[in-house]
C-alpha cells in the first residue's frame, strides 16, 4: 500500500472525485492542495469544508507553480491528460495518478470492473445486486457516481468491489488490476477527448493490462472490436453472445440464457430470456455480460435468476415513465452517444416520436 503521509499532493478538479480524493488524502496525513478551473463563487459550496480540513484551494485556473511544488498529482477523470500543466510536470518525472488508480492502491479485496461504451451502469448495478443476493460482501462504485476512493474505508479482504470504469478513468491507470474485467462493447464515444477511435479503444483495453492467468476477461463475442482485445489478453477469455453458442461463457439459445464453465462441458440453464424485464436486445447483452461475470465470481444460478427477474431499469436508461392518453413515455436521457441512441430506437419496433438533443463529441451521425 502507498504511503502519502507528509507528502505534498495536488488534486486536480473539484468535482465528486476530487472532493473524495482530497479528503481521503488529508485524512491519511498528506498536505493537500486542490486546483480547479471554476471560480471560487462556483465552488462556494465545497470550499469551506476543505479549508476546515486544512486543504488549500486554488480556483479560477491551474497554476503551473502550484503543480511544480508537489510530490504527487491526482487527476479527476474529467481532466484531460494532455492539460498543459500536467504535460509539463510529467517531463520532470512527477508522478501523476488518476482517482481510480489512487483508490485501487488502497482498496481491499477483489475488484470486478465493467467498462464499455454503453450498458456500463445497468450491468454494474445488476452485477452488484446479484453478488449481494448470492451472499457475497459487495460494494458498488466508480463512474456510476460514487468515486472508488469513497469505497476504501468499507472494503475488507473478502469484499468484492463492483466498479463501473470509464475510458477517462482507465486512461491514467498503471497498477489497476481487476480479478474479473468486463468489456461490454466498444463503439465511438468521447472522440473529442481521445482524438481517435483507436485511442479510445486502447484506453478501454487498459482494464485488462495488468491481468494474468489467475484472472478472467469477459468479452462480447458480437462486438466487432472484441477479437483484438482477446488477442492481447493474458487472462483467460470468457465470451458472451446473443447470437451463437460460445466455447466458454454465457449465450442465448432456445429461449434461454446458458453458461458454459469450460470448453467441452455441457452448458447450464441460468434463466429464460422471456423473463428479462428490460427492453431491447442491448439489454440482453448487458444481462449476458452480468451472468458471465457473476458466475465467474462464484454466484449460483438461482441467485442470478432471481435478481435478473426482479431487476428494474436504472434511472434515465430506457426507463418507463408513464402512459398518458395511450402513449407510453420512456426516459433515455443517458443515451449519450450515437450507438446508445440507435440501440434504444431499435428496442421500439413499432416506430416512435423521438425527442433528441445533445453534443456529437466528434462522432458520426
Ligand atoms: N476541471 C478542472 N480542469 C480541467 C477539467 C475539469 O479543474 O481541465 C474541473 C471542473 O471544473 C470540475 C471538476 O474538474 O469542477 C469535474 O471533475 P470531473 O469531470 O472528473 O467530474 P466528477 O464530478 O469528479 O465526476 C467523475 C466522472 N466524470 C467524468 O468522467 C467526466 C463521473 O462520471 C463519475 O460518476 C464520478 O467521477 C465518480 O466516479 C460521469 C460521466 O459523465 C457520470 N462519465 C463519462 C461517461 O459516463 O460517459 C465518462
Amino acid at each position: 500500500m502507498m504511503d502519502v503521509k507528509g507528502k505534498k499532493v495536488l488534486v486536480v478538479g473539484l468535482g465528486k472525485s476530487g472532493l473524495a480524493a482530497a479528503l481521503f488524502l488529508r485524512r491519511r496525513g498528506a498536505s493537500v492542495t486542490v486546483s480547479d478551473v471554476r471560480s471560487a463563487e462556483a465552488l462556494a459550496d465545497q470550499i469551506p469544508a476543505l479549508l476546515e480540513e486544512g486543504i488549500a484551494v486554488e480556483t479560477g485556473g491551474h497554476g503551473l507553480l502550484t503543480f511544480r511544488r508537489q510530490d504527487l498529482i491526482v487527476v479527476s477523470p474529467g481532466v484531460p491528460v494532455d492539460t498543459p500543466e500536467l504535460a509539463q510536470v510529467r517531463t520532470f518525472g512527477l508522478p501523476v495518478l488518476g482517482e481510480l488508480e489512487l483508490a485501487a492502491r488502497f482498496l481491499k479485496g477483489k475488484v470486478l470492473a465493467i467498462t464499455g461504451s454503453n450498458g456500463k451502469t445497468t450491468t454494474t448495478t445488476l452485477v452488484g445486486e446479484i453478488l449481494k443476493a448470492a451472499g457475497l460482501p459487495t460494494l458498488v462504485g466508480g463512474n456510476i457516481g460514487v468515486p472508488v476512493i469513497a469505497l476504501i474505508e468499507d472494503s475488507k479482504p473478502e469484499t468484492w468491489s463492483v466498479l463501473e470504469v470509464s475510458s477517462f478513468q482507465l486512461e491514467t491507470t498503471q497498477e489497476f488490476h481487476p480479478a474479473i474485467a468486463v468489456i461490454l462493447n466498444i463503439t465511438p464515444d468521447h472522440l473529442d477527448r481521445h482524438g481517435t477511435f483507436e485511442n479510445y479503444a486502447k484506453a478501454k483495453e487498459r482494464i485488462f493490462a495488468r491481468q494474468g492467468g489467475e484472472d478472467f476477461l469477459v468479452l462480447n463475442a458480437d462486438d466487432a472490436r472484441a477479437g483484438e482485445a482477446a488477442a492481447r489478453s493474458k487472462a483467460p477469455v470468457y465470451w458472451f453472445s446473443r447470437k451463437h453458442e460460445v466455447e466458454q461463457g454465457a449465450f442465448a439459445a432456445h429461449g434461454e440464457i446458458r453458461f458454459r464453465c469450460a470448453a467441452g462441458e455441457a452448458a447450464e440453464t441460468i434463466l429464460q430470456l422471456a423473463t428479462i424485464p428490460l427492453k431491447g436486445d442491448h439489454n440482453v447483452e448487458n444481462v449476458l455480460g452480468a451472468v458471465c461475470a457473476a458466475r465467474l465470481a462464484g454466484c449460483d444460478a438461482e441467485a442470478i435468476r432471481r435478481t435478473v427477474e426482479s431487476f428494474k431499469a436504472v434511472e434515465h436508461r430506457l426507463e418507463f415513465v408513464s402512459t398518458i392518453n395511450d402513449v407510453e413515455f420512456y426516459n433515455d436521457s443517458k443515451a449519450t452517444n450515437v450507438d446508445a441512441t440507435e440501440k434504444a430506437i431499435a428496442a421500439f419496433p413499432g416506430g416512435i416520436p423521438l425527442i433528441l438533443g445533445g453534443k456529437d463529441k466528434n462522432s458520426d451521425y
